[in-house]
């Protein structure tokens, strides 16, 4: 193995055993929450400035509503704790270009401009910290609508108009590059160097602009401050991440190989909407977990709290109820591998249910089946012992050849997802 390798083997050890990380979307569009002058603009809320094409001096000045009072970092950490995510990743800049940390790069940041005079990064930071909760930021590294010379989306946006790539400020005229010099590389540095170890800093939309070699300039302070840091997959330039993104929301249809993650929302929008009450269930973020990990993925899940400082009741309740199953089935999820099946992956197959594996073990978490008993089938594994993974309480099976059946307690319902546990010797 060469050293890059192997050094990229230790540096992402701890994400590929954490599996599941709560996502947070938090800015200064939390204030109009889908909403400007009357008129809701449909889609993702963190893109309010853009969709409603706000010139800047007025964009600024949602600062002086932005009073935060009921954040508690604490509270927050709990809820992902609560919720079985080892780590948490929270928009310390936005494409908006407001700083959710006390920046001396730029002066447009939530402890110089706001009346909140507090640093929700550092807070959260230390939250984490006490409860070995990995910490990491998100950081719209190209795409600035704030900062002269930041990059800004040209196509139409979520099927919304097409403006012809036209910035709509004169302020936000300005060099790129300039822009990457002055606010973005010395932020990603302010990142890195005062908040204690960043387990990941999580670029995003490179738009065209990020060339190998601007995208170097950020691959190079992470490297340098913080060896261990992981990048994640969409800083662009020759892509020098450690992971991979998949797009937003999309779980790919089989195993897919290498590390990989899919970043994904509760409801339609990733900042807070006062409007989006279109929540995933508790049942069905069970499944797209397993599912994920079951094809070799993390699940990193959103939170968009408001501009209080409070994540949706919703959420939370939603997480808890998440968090109830992985407190009991974590064994199946936390530094488990894939399948190494794949026929149970098709749309229609039944019985549904999803297989992740350790070594020697099977993991069958299911979703439907119909009776007393479940039959799976396990082409190529021998079975010697099943168990209920929540209780360890032995199950009774048979196996014919590549099917095994094995009967289920009448205590077990679908609405537990439960996960049989299946020792096996390969035939
Ligand atoms: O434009 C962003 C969007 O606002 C959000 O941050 C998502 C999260 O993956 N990333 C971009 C779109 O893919």
């Amino acid at each position: 193995m060469n050293e890059r390798v192997a050094q990229h083997n230790e540096r992402i050890a701890w994400w590929r055993e954490a599996k599941f990380g709560m996502f947070i979307h938090w800015g200064l569009y939390a204030v109009p929450a889908g909403s400007w002058k009357g008129k809701s603009y449909p889609g993702i809320g963190e893109w309010i400035m853009f969709k409603a094409r706000i010139p800047i001096a007025e964009y600024e000045q949602l600062t002086q509503q932005f009073n935060p009072t009921e954040f508690d970092a604490d509270a927050w950490a709990d809820l992902a704790a609560r919720a079985g995510m080892r780590y948490m990743i929270i928009t310390a800049k936005h494409h908006d270009g407001f700083a959710m940390f006390d920046s001396a790069a730029d002066q447009f940041n939530i402890v110089a401009a706001t009346p909140f005079d507090r640093d929700p990064i550092a807070e959260l930071a230390e939250a984490c910290a006490k409860r070995r909760i990995r910490f990491g930021v998100y950081y719209s590294q190209a795409q600035d609508w704030h900062a002269p010379g930041g990059a800004i989306w040209k196509k139409p946006h979520e099927g919304g108009p097409d403006y012809g790539g036209a910035n709509w400020d004169p302020a936000q005229e300005g060099d790129f590059d300039e822009y990457l010099r002055r606010k973005a590389v010395p932020q990603v540095r302010e990142l890195l160097t005062n908040y204690g170890p960043i387990s990941v800093v999580w670029f995003d939309t490179p738009l065209d602009v990020m060339t190998e070699e601007r995208a170097a300039l950020f691959e190079d302070t992470v490297r340098q401050l913080q060896p261990d840091t992981l990048i994640s997959g969409r800083l662009g330039g020759k892509n020098q991440s450690d992971y991979e993104s998949e797009g937003d929301n999309r779980i790919p249809d089989s195993v897919r190989p290498g590390d990989w993650e899919t970043p994904a929302t509760l409801n339609d929008t990733w900042g807070y909407r006062s409007d989006d009450t279109n929540w995933k269930n508790s049942d069905e973020l069970v499944f797209k977990l397993v599912d994920i990990v079951s094809k070799g993925g993390n699940y990193l899940l959103n939170v968009g709290p408001d501009a209080r400082g409070v994540i949706p009741e919703a959420s939370r309740r939603i997480l808890t109820e998440v968090g109830r199953w992985t407190a009991a089935n974590g064994e199946a999820i936390y530094g488990a591998g894939p399948t190494p099946l794949g026929d149970e992956l098709a749309k229609d197959a039944e019985p549904k249910w999803r297989c992740t594996t350790r070594p020697g073990v099977l993991y069958a978490t299911l979703f439907e089946w119909s009776g007393r008993s479940v039959t799976l089938e396990l082409l190529g594994f021998e079975i010697t012992g099943a168990s209920l993974l929540e209780t360890g309480a032995a199950l009774g099976f048979s196996q014919n050849r590549e099917r095994v059946t094995i009967e289920l307690p009448d205590t077990v319902t679908r609405a537990d997802m439960p996960v049989v546990k299946l020792a096996y010797d390969v035939r």
